[in-house]
């Protein structure tokens, strides 16, 4: 081939493999266009993104939350674009070689977001239509926009025509070229521009949906039929930097594989409670509100939590005990484990024991004095002190299963996660903040400790290998939550370890062996580091 033979058919390339980006800019927002009027929960993007989160392996799971943290959804998010704009570029230049390679791969994406929309939980009956619509299209703007890719051999244009009547090179085939350019731009932009205007109307579309907010900020709870105690005056520290002792819900940690949160309607809600069970409970919202609804504080964890993470909150809660609904349904006594079941399909298995013995188990409807937020589990969660959220703190929980942990597992123990999940005795040091950039002089080290159904008795702090210091307690709410401790610290010129460690009520030491959070949760002494300048 000839230099401008071998240029000529690069630029056939890069034009088609654009024609490939195109056509998918346009599948992909026409079909989240047609998700977010029809089937709101199908969002092509969501479901074959949730369909990942599901078969992904445990440890890509970790990798995520441990890189971008509780941004691990815009993370995957942007993943599957930057995939599918390759994947798309790709099939542009198949169609261009090898057609219609470049079509069946459109067909194909729209037929796998088909089959994750409707293998989906709670998938409605035209659940499969945006995938559908997106993968046709993009077939068809392929087709379309490969046929007038500039210097193919059946381009439909005039210029083409006239181009081959004259000897190459000439400027009037080099304009003619030039037309036949502008005018694949122009198409090419044009689908890409449908596609975005698209998937901007979509998005507008899913905020006036949100606007269904409007439903939960209408929902009055009622006053608790008995109220927590006030939350002690030396709970709060009040040590800038220090996690308050009460998580505000925008500080909340929010963890589950929900890529569209759940919208429900209270008013179509009910909670079912069957299996192993003499009788079937079906509750109802009104019936659940009409209940002696009571406040508690309990602190959430996640078994991802990494020894200092972040993945921890504490709320006052409002719900009603869990084990007084057991009691009515009388469960059997070969029943050893409650499957609960969220609205999306996510499930969690929590002993019995854990429901129906006196710690205070529930099924909660107001965080911190409001309904649940919807990514908190509004309307309905489970919180139950002591054990990791993921084996207990169903949200947008539709369904209590009575059966047998040898008899069903639930959605992270089917992925290597341990059945039982109890929370590990843990501290953290919150303050010196990494990044504060310590002046010498008079300072704190202060933080956090809990151990759940138990109590913390003492926090130690080390500094650079030194001896362990009995750091100040704060006055705990309870045993279920987390309690704020502090000490002060002359803060010299250079680099310092600092280290902590609690000990629980019962006199349980907390473990210096580093574990990782898999498989049912991490261990060992939060360490920082830390410059102290002058
Ligand atoms: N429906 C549903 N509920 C869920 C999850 C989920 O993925 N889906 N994740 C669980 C896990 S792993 C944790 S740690 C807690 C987190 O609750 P939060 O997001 O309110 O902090 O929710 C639990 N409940
Ligand atoms: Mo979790």
């Amino acid at each position: 081939m000839s230099e401008p033979d071998v240029r000529a058919r690069r630029r056939r390339r890069f034009a088609a493999a654009v024609a490939g980006i195109a056509s998918a800019v346009l599948g992909a927002g026409i079909g989240e266009l047609v998700a977010a009027f029809i089937a709101p929960g199908a969002s092509p993007f969501a479901v074959i993104g949730s369909a990942l989160i599901d078969f992904a392996p445990p440890w890509a799971k970790e990798t995520a939350i441990s890189l971008f943290g509780t941004n691990d959804k815009t993370a995957l998010l942007v993943g599957i674009g930057i995939v599918l704009v390759a994947i798309a570029a790709v099939a542009g230049i198949l169609q261009l070689s090898l057609p219609p390679l470049g079509l069946v791969v459109m067909v194909l994406f729209g037929a796998a977001g088909v089959t994750a929309a409707m293998t989906r939980a709670n998938a409605g009956p035209l659940d499969w239509l945006p995938s559908a619509v997106a993968g046709a299209l993009a077939a068809v703007a392929l087709g379309m926009l490969i046929a007038r890719v500039p210097g193919r051999a059946h381009v439909p244009s005039a210029a083409y025509g006239e181009r081959l009547s004259r000897p190459q090179g000439t400027s009037d085939a080099d304009a003619g070229g030039a037309v036949q350019r502008r005018t694949f731009l122009a198409w090419a932009a044009g689908t890409a521009a449908v596609g975005v205007l698209a998937a901007v109307g979509s998005s507008l579309a899913r905020a006036g949906a949100r606007a269904g907010t409007a439903i939960r900020e209408a929902v009055k709870l009622p006053v608790p039929a008995s109220t927590a105690a006030p939350v002690p005056a030396g709970a709060e520290l009040a040590i800038a930097g220090l996690a308050p002792v009460i998580t505000p819900n925008e500080q909340f940690y929010r963890i589950d594989t929900a890529l569209l949160v759940p919208q429900i309607n209270p008013a179509d809600w009910s909670l079912r409670i069957h299996g192993l069970v003499q009788n079937e409970v079906t509750l109802t919202w009104d019936e659940l509100l009409a209940l002696p609804l009571e406040e508690s504080v309990t602190t959430l964890t996640c078994v991802s939590n990494e020894v200092g993470g972040e993945l921890i909150g504490n709320a006052l809660w409002l719900g009603y005990p869990i084990r007084n609904l057991l009691a009515q349904a009388v469960p059997n006594a070969e029943a050893d484990m409650v499957l609960s079941r969220s609205i999306d399909g996510f499930t969690a298995s929590s002993p019995i024991e854990a429901l129906t013995d006196a710690r205070n188990a529930i099924l909660a409807v107001g965080m911190n004095g409001q309904p649940l937020p919807a990514e908190h589990g509004f309307p309905v969660r489970m919180v139950v002190p002591g054990l990791y959220g993921y084996v207990s703190a169903t949200k947008w929980v539709t369904e209590l299963e009575v059966t047998r942990f040898s008899d069903a597992t639930s959605y992270w123990t089917d992925r290597g996660w341990s059945p039982r999940g109890p929370i590990k005795l843990e501290s953290r040091i919150d303050v010196p903040r990494k990044s504060q950039g310590l002046k010498a002089g008079q300072s704190v080290i202060a933080g956090v400790a809990w151990q759940q159904g138990v109590g913390v008795s003492g926090v130690e702090v080390q500094v650079d290998d030194g001896a362990w210091q009995p750091a100040t307690l704060a006055t705990p709410i309870s045993d279920d939550t987390w309690v704020q401790w502090m000490i002060p610290w002359e803060a010299t010129v250079g680099d310092h370890l600092l280290r902590c460690r609690a000990t629980s009520a019962t006199g349980e030491l907390q473990t210096e062996d580093v574990t990782g959070v898999i498989p049912d949760g991490a261990t060992g002494w939060h360490e920082r580091y830390i410059t102290v300048f002058e």
